[in-house]
C-alpha cells in the first residue's frame, strides 16, 4: 500500500475555515475516473497507478513502451491483463496519444510520466489537438508540512511558467485560488512572495505584486484576499508578522503562495520534499481537463497524491 497522508492530522481552525486535509480530500474520491498516462514505462507511476486502480480511483490507459511497461509490472508483481497497454514509438507520440485520448472523450485526467515536462507541455498547448481553453495553464502544488502547520498550502508556479509577466501572475494567482474553492475554502489568502515586505521600485517583482494586491482590494481578482509583497516568513508565521509590524489580514495566514518564477517555486517545491519531508500534489489549472505533473524523482506517494487531487477536480468539474 502506498504512503498517503495522514487522515487524523486535521487543524480543527482549517477545518473551521473551509480548507480539509488532503489526505481527507483523498478520502472523498468516488471515482474510477479514466487517466491516459503519457510513457507509463516508470516504476513510480507503474505503482502509483496501480495503487490507484486498486483503491477504486481510477482505470488508466497507458501510453509508451509497451515491452518496458510489460516488464516493470512483472518485476512490481502487477497483473498487466488488467491495464490498456497502447504502445508508442517514442515520447512525442505517447504524450500526443495521451493527450488526443483526453480531448477525444476516451479520458478524464491526462498524466504525465517518465518524458520531459516540456515535451508533453507542448502536446497540451497544440493549437489542433491539444487541451487549450483560452486561459493561461499554470502548476499549484498543494503540500502539507507535518509538524510544522495543521493545514494545507498551495504554491504557485514552480513548474510551467517560467517568467511569467504581470499578466500572466494575475492568471496564475486566479488558478491557484480557482484550486483552493475546489477545495472547499471559500476565500484564500493569497501571499504574493518577495524577498522584502516593502515595495521597493528596483524590484519589477514586488511592484508586480504590489499591483496584484491592489487588484485585489478592488475587486478585481475576485474569490480570495491578496497582499504582497510579502516574504515567507511573513507570510505564514504571524509571529514573523508581528515582529516586522506588519498589519495585513493575509500575513501569518496565507494559504497560497504565489512565487514570482519558475526557479523559485522549483526549489521551494523541492526544499518541501527533500529537506522538509512534506506530502506533496501537484496538477495543471486551466486546460481542458486536470493534468497530473510531478517530476520524474517524485515518489509514488507524491504521484499517488495528485492522482487523487486530480480525480477530486475532475469529479468536480473545477480545473480550469
Ligand atoms: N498557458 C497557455 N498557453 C501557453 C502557455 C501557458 N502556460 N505557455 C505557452 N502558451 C502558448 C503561447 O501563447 C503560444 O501560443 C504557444 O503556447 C507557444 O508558446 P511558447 O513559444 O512560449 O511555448 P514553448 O513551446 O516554447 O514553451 C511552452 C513550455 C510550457 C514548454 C515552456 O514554457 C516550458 O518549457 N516550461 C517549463 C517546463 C519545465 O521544464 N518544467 C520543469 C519543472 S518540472
Amino acid at each position: 500500500m502506498t504512503e498517503t497522508l495522514d487522515f487524523t492530522n486535521i487543524d480543527a481552525v482549517a477545518s473551521m475555515r473551509g480548507l480539509l486535509s488532503l489526505a481527507r480530500l483523498i478520502g472523498q474520491v468516488r471515482g474510477p475516473k479514466r487517466v491516459a498516462v503519457a510513457a507509463a514505462e516508470d516504476d513510480h507511476v507503474l505503482g502509483a497507478i496501480h495503487n490507484a486502480r486498486l483503491e477504486g480511483m481510477i482505470q488508466p490507459i497507458l501510453f509508451g513502451d509497451e515491452a518496458k511497461i510489460r516488464v516493470i509490472c512483472f518485476e512490481l508483481g502487477i497483473d498487466p491483463s488488467k491495464l490498456e497497454i497502447v504502445n508508442a514509438k517514442d515520447h512525442a507520440q505517447a504524450a500526443e496519444l495521451a493527450v488526443r485520448a483526453v480531448t477525444s472523450g476516451q479520458a478524464d485526467i491526462l498524466m504525465k510520466g517518465l518524458l520531459d515536462t516540456a515535451t508533453i507541455l507542448r502536446a497540451v498547448l497544440n493549437k489542433e489537438w491539444g487541451m487549450r481553453t483560452g486561459k493561461l495553464l499554470s502548476h499549484v502544488l498543494v503540500f502539507e508540512a507535518k509538524g510544522k502547520f495543521n493545514r494545507l498550502f498551495l504554491m504557485s508556479d514552480g513548474a510551467m511558467n517560467i517568467e511569467p509577466d504581470l499578466k500572466a501572475k494575475i492568471e496564475i494567482v486566479q488558478n491557484s485560488v480557482a484550486l483552493a474553492h475546489a477545495l472547499g475554502l471559500e476565500k484564500p489568502k493569497v501571499a504574493m512572495l518577495a524577498a522584502i515586505e516593502v515595495v521597493n521600485p528596483d524590484m519589477s517583482t514586488a511592484v508586480d505584486d504590489a499591483i496584484i494586491s491592489k487588484m485585489g482590494d478592488r475587486g478585481q481578482i475576485k474569490g480570495a484576499l491578496i497582499d504582497g509583497p510579502l516574504a515567507l516568513d511573513n507570510a505564514v508565521s504571524e509571529e514573523a508578522a508581528r515582529i516586522k509590524g506588519i498589519v495585513s489580514p493575509v500575513a501569518g495566514h496565507a494559504d497560497i503562495l504565489i512565487v514570482d518564477n519558475i526557479d523559485v517555486g522549483n526549489v521551494f517545491y523541492k526544499t518541501l520534499v527533500y529537506f522538509g519531508d512534506a506530502q506533496v500534489a501537484g496538477i495543471i489549472m486551466g486546460a481542458s481537463a486536470p493534468m497530473v505533473l510531478t517530476s520524474r524523482a517524485d515518489s509514488e506517494s507524491t504521484k499517488f497524491n495528485s492522482i487523487a487531487l486530480a480525480c477530486i477536480l475532475a469529479e468536480r468539474g473545477k480545473f480550469k
